[in-house]
């Protein structure tokens, strides 16, 4: 078999995501997502000018070796764009090896080991009280785990604490990023309050889990860490910017809160300290971001030996592709931990006619050869890209702080 063309779609269904598309010359083709969010034509130039042209004539199944050459072949290694290049191009070779296989991917990875893939969604309020309804709402949808992340009172509301659960497209269309405000001394005493309350109406036969989303200094992340302590959350997401790594040894040091870190890492180099100093207990890799399937499996097959389990990252702008690469990758590893599912739009569920499915908090792989997520060009074409930007976040005197 050989590569006769690829092609790299990008479309805005509800957020920016680049699709790529490899072609064989014997009619089988696989899909990828190569989606970097608010970065996305770095990686279509990454792509067009420097890899396509690469791979044509190569043989589709040797995804290791394509992987190895164009991880090694760049010289410069690593980083969110090479990674997310990379990472659409393997997810189309798996694609297409799992198709001439006549096997749902998950085959390929040694099959199952567990019946469904546990998920989380986001409930975010402006008060404690809005956040409480929307966690017993989910509750009652069959969420057995629930991220729930509250407005500081005084303060613009935040990026993730809006009272939408799915975060949608809304004040991210721009041209240039949102500014919001942040106060760690109005958070810190915040939080626990939020979590006791939470515990008080829904109970405790439920996963709770919180997102600080790199705010925190170690010493200030130690604290909320103890501070949560009673109310026994399922882990302390993100708790300090994640490029100082020794940072999480004063974490550990203070709290028995279990951590999870790594939607921003790209690689196992990435987050080799932390599994092996065993600093944290979810690693928040995601095939998009972290070279595939292949760069994927590298990582959880690295935790496993420490006891660090995967939380794939999943919000919106990882796409159904990546998010099919996930749940095959989940379902499979003997260290799964949680799945992080944001939902999607209509449109984006038109665009990529997906094999997986959601029914009330858990997630199937589907059983169609591949990894069953296409794209409908078609409706692509509708939806032509829009500049869209994460916020960035100030301190209320005006300094640029962690987001
Ligand atoms: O920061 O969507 O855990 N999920 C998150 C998300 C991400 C953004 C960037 O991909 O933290 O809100
Ligand atoms: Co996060």
């Amino acid at each position: 078999m050989k590569i006769t063309a690829i092609k790299i779609i990008v479309a805005s269904p509800g957020r920016n995501f680049v699709t790529v598309k490899v072609m064989t010359d014997q009619g089988l083709y696989g899909i990828g997502d190569a989606t970097v969010n608010g970065r996305e034509k770095a990686v279509v130039a990454y792509l067009e000018d420097h890899l396509v042209p690469c791979l044509i004539g190569r043989d589709p199944m040797r995804s290791e070796d394509i992987w190895q050459y164009l991880y090694k072949g760049a010289y410069w290694r690593r980083g969110p764009i090479t990674m997310a290049a990379i990472a659409g191009i393997d997810m189309a070779l798996w694609d297409i090896k799992a198709k001439a296989a006549n096997m749902p991917l998950y085959q390929l990875l040694g099959g199952r080991s567990r019946d469904k893939v546990m998920v989380y969604k986001h409930v975010g309020g402006l008060d404690i009280g809005q956040v409480v309804e929307g966690v017993a709402a989910l509750r009652d949808q069959g969420l057995d785990a629930i991220r729930a992340q509250v407005s500081i009172p005084g303060l613009p509301p935040i990026y993730g604490t809006g009272p939408s659960t799915d975060q949608s497209a809304g004040g991210m269309i721009q041209a240039l990023p949102n500014e919001e405000v942040w106060a760690t001394h109005k958070y810190l005493p915040l939080v626990p309050k939020l979590f006791e309350k939470i515990r008080d109406v829904v109970g405790w036969d439920v996963h709770l889990l919180h997102d600080v989303h790199h705010r925190l200094t170690p010493i200030e992340a130690a604290r909320l860490g103890k501070d949560l302590e009673p109310f026994r959350l399922f882990w302390l997401e993100d708790a300090i910017p994640a490029e100082l790594q020794e940072g999480f040894r004063i974490i550990r040091q203070h709290t028995t809160q279990p951590l999870a870190v790594g939607e921003v890492f790209n690689t196992v180099w990435d987050c080799q300290q932390l599994i092996s100093e065993q600093l944290i207990d979810y690693i928040r890799v995601t095939s998009v971001h972290a070279g595939g399937v292949t760069g994927l499996k590298k990582i959880f097959d690295f935790a496993a030996i420490y006891h660090v389990r995967s939380a794939c990252h999943g919000p919106m702008d990882v796409s159904p592709v990546a998010m099919g690469c996930n749940i095959h990758v989940d379902v499979a590893i003997p260290n799964f931990g949680i799945q992080e599912f944001s939902g999607y739009t209509e449109a984006t569920h038109e665009m990529f006619p997906a094999a997986w499915s959601y029914d009330r908090g858990y997630l199937q792989p589907g059983e169609q050869p591949g990894h069953g997520v296409d794209i409908d060009e078609a409706v692509a074409a509708r939806y032509p890209y829009e500049p869209a930007y994460l916020p960035v976040a100030r301190l209320e005197d005006g300094t640029l702080t962690s987001w």
